[in-house]
C-alpha cells in the first residue's frame, strides 16, 4: 500500500472530506511513491488563515530562537539524509549521489540561515542633523507563498522555507505535484523540530488551483516561485494585480565556452557532469557547448567516446551516471525536441528512448548530442533534458556573441588557461553566474543564485540575497535633540 499524506495546516495533518487524490510515480519503474490530496481553494484559504494567525507570534520570536529551530531541522535532516536522499531518487529519478546532494544542499542552507538569525544586519548611517540617529531594521513581509519545482525537490523548497522563516515570515508551501513526497518529508522534519502551528503550512495540488489561489490571496504579499518561464510569467502577471512582490527563478540555456587553450580532460569531465547530471534537468544544466574550431573535432571525439560507456540505468545503483528523466511529460517534451533537432541539426550521439529490460519500466533516454549552428531552436530554447547542442566558433569574440544571444542568462562557464581571457569572460557573459574551469552546475548556497533576462525578474535567491527576498526594510530616524529639526530646510538667516 502506498502511503497517504494529508495537507499540513495549522500544525496538523488532515485530509479534507471528499478530497480527490493523486499519486507520485517513480520514473525509473512506474511504482507509486506517495498519495496526496489535490488541494482546493478552500484548503488554500484555511492554510493562509492559519499562517496569518501564526504570524504575530512568529514575528515576535527572537530571530536567534528561530535560528535554533532551524538548526534542529538541520540536525534531523542529517540523521535522515540517507533515507531522504533515497526518496529523492525514487520520486524524481536523479542518481543516488545527487539525491543525497539535494538533501545536503538543504542542510547547508538551513544551517546557513540559522546563523543569519544572529545577523539580519541593518545599516547605521549618519544624519545631516545634529543629535539624530539613523538606521535600518529588517522586518518580515508577513505570509509568503513558496511554489517549488520538482528538479531539486528538497533543496529549492528549503532555500525558500528556511530564508522565509529566519526573517520571521509564515508560509504556505505548494510543491511540484510529481515530487510531493519529498516535500512532505521535509515538512515532517520542520514539524518534528517543533515549529509552532501555522508557521509552515503545506498544500499539495495543481498550480492552476492551489498556485493561483495563493497568488490571488490578498493576505499574501510575497510569492517566491521557481519553475518554467511560461508559468512564471503567468504568476508574475497575476501577482501584479495585487501589487505583490513576485520572486521568479526560471529557465536557462547555459553555455560552456571551450577555448583552444583549455585543459581538455578537465573540460570533458565538466561538460559530462554539467550536461547529463540530473539528466540535464537543472536550470543550470550545460545545454550548449561552444567550442573553438581548433579543438572542436578532438573534443567532440573525446565526448562521444566517453558517452559510449556512460552508464544510464537504475538511479539507486551507485555505478549509474544518469537515471531516468523525471516523468512521462518530461520524456515526451524532450523527445519532441530531439525530433526538432533531427530536422534542423546533425545528431551525433543518442537521440532515442532506451528500451528493453529495466528500461521498459521507466523514462530512460540516451544522452544526446547535436552538432548545430547557432540559431536553431535546440540551440536557443530550454529543453530541460539530456540534450547538448555543440556549436563551433572561430574564437573568443564569436563564442561570447553566441553565448549571449539567447533569452536566458542563468549560468555560464569558460574553460581556458588564459587568466586575462577568464576575467574578460566574467565581464562579458550575460548571466547571473559564471564559472571558470568548472561546469555550469553546482552553485553553493552561501552565494546568491539567479540570473538575468528571462531567467527571472531581477532577484536572487540563497546567499545574502535570501534575506532581501523575504524581508522589508524599515528606516528609522531617532531625533534626540529635543527640538524640531528640519531636514532639507535651510536654516533661517541669522538676523
Ligand atoms: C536548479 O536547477 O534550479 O547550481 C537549481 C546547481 C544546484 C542548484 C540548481 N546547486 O546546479
Amino acid at each position: 500500500m502506498v502511503e497517504e499524506f494529508g495537507l499540513f495546516i495549522d500544525g496538523a495533518w488532515s485530509t479534507p472530506p471528499n478530497a480527490r487524490r493523486f499519486s507520485t510515480i517513480n520514473p525509473a519503474n512506474g511504482e507509486a511513491v506517495g498519495s496526496f490530496v489535490a488541494g482546493t481553494t478552500e484548503d488554500v484559504d484555511r492554510a493562509v488563515s492559519a499562517a496569518s494567525r501564526a504570524f504575530p507570534g512568529w514575528r515576535d520570536t527572537p530571530a536567534p530562537k528561530r535560528g535554533d529551530l532551524l538548526l534542529d531541522v538541520a540536525h534531523r535532516m542529517k540523521e535522515h539524509k540517507a533515507a531522504l536522499g533515497r526518496i529523492v531518487t525514487q520520486e524524481m529519478g536523479k542518481v543516488i549521489a545527487e539525491g543525497l546532494g539535494d538533501v545536503q544542499e538543504s542542510i547547508d542552507f538551513i544551517e546557513y540561515m540559522a546563523g543569519e538569525g544572529r545577523r539580519l544586519f541593518g545599516e547605521t548611517v549618519p544624519s545631516e542633523l545634529r543629535s539624530k540617529f539613523c538606521l535600518t531594521v529588517r522586518q518580515p513581509k508577513g505570509v509568503v507563498a513558496c511554489i517549488t519545482p520538482w528538479n531539486f525537490p528538497t533543496a529549492i523548497p528549503n532555500w525558500k522555507i528556511a530564508a522565509a522563516l529566519i526573517t520571521g515570515n509564515t508560509i504556505v508551501f505548494k510543491p511540484a505535484s510529481n515530487t510531493a513526497r519529498c516535500a512532505a518529508e521535509v515538512v515532517r522534519l520542520y514539524e518534528a523540530a517543533g515549529l509552532p502551528p501555522g508557521v509552515l503550512n503545506f498544500v499539495t495540488g495543481s498550480g492552476g488551483v492551489v498556485g493561483n489561489a495563493l497568488v490571488a490571496d490578498p493576505r499574501i504579499r510575497t510569492v517566491s516561485f521557481t519553475g518554467g518561464v511560461e508559468t512564471g510569467r503567468d504568476v508574475y502577471v497575476r501577482g501584479a494585480q495585487g501589487l505583490k512582490m513576485v520572486h521568479l527563478e526560471l529557465g536557462g540555456k547555459n553555455p560552456v565556452l571551450l577555448m583552444e587553450d583549455a585543459d581538455l580532460p578537465l573540460a570533458l569531465d565538466g561538460v559530462l557532469f554539467g550536461a547529463f547530471g540530473t539528466s540535464g534537468q537543472r536550470c543550470t544544466a550545460t545545454s550548449r557547448l561552444i567550442v573553438h574550431e581548433k579543438v572542436y573535432d578532438a573534443f567532440l571525439n573525446l565526448l562521444i567516446a566517453r558517452l559510449q560507456k556512460f552508464p544510464v540505468g537504475d538511479p539507486l545503483d551507485p555505478a549509474t551516471s544518469m537515471g531516468p528523466v523525471a516523468s512521462a511529460d518530461q520524456e515526451k517534451k524532450i523527445l519532441e525536441y530531439i525530433e526538432i533537432g533531427k530536422r534542423e541539426a546533425t545528431l551525433r550521439y543518442g537521440g532515442h528512448k532506451l528500451t528493453g529490460g529495466v528500461y521498459d519500466r521507466g523514462h530512460f533516454l540516451e544522452p544526446t548530442i547535436f552538432e548545430t549552428k547557432h540559431g536553431t531552436r535546440i540551440s536557443k530554447e530550454e529543453i530541460f533534458g539530456p540534450v547538448l547542442s555543440v556549436i563551433k566558433v572561430a574564437g573568443y569574440d564569436e563564442a561570447v556573441r553566441v553565448a549571449n544571444d539567447v533569452d536566458y542568462g542563468l549560468s555560464s562557464s569558460i574553460y581556458t588557461r588564459d587568466v586575462n581571457r577568464a576575467f574578460r569572460a566574467i565581464h562579458d557573459l550575460e548571466a547571473g553566474i559564471t564559472y571558470v574551469n568548472a561546469p555550469t552546475i553546482g552553485a553553493e548556497v552561501q552565494l546568491p543564485f539567479g540570473g538575468v533576462k528571462n531567467t527571472g525578474n531581477g532577484g536572487r535567491e540563497a546567499g545574502s540575497a535570501a534575506i532581501e527576498e523575504f524581508s522589508e526594510i524599515k528606516t528609522v530616524f531617532v531625533d534626540f535633540s529635543a527640538k524640531l529639526q528640519k531636514a532639507q530646510i535651510d536654516e533661517a538667516p541669522v538676523a
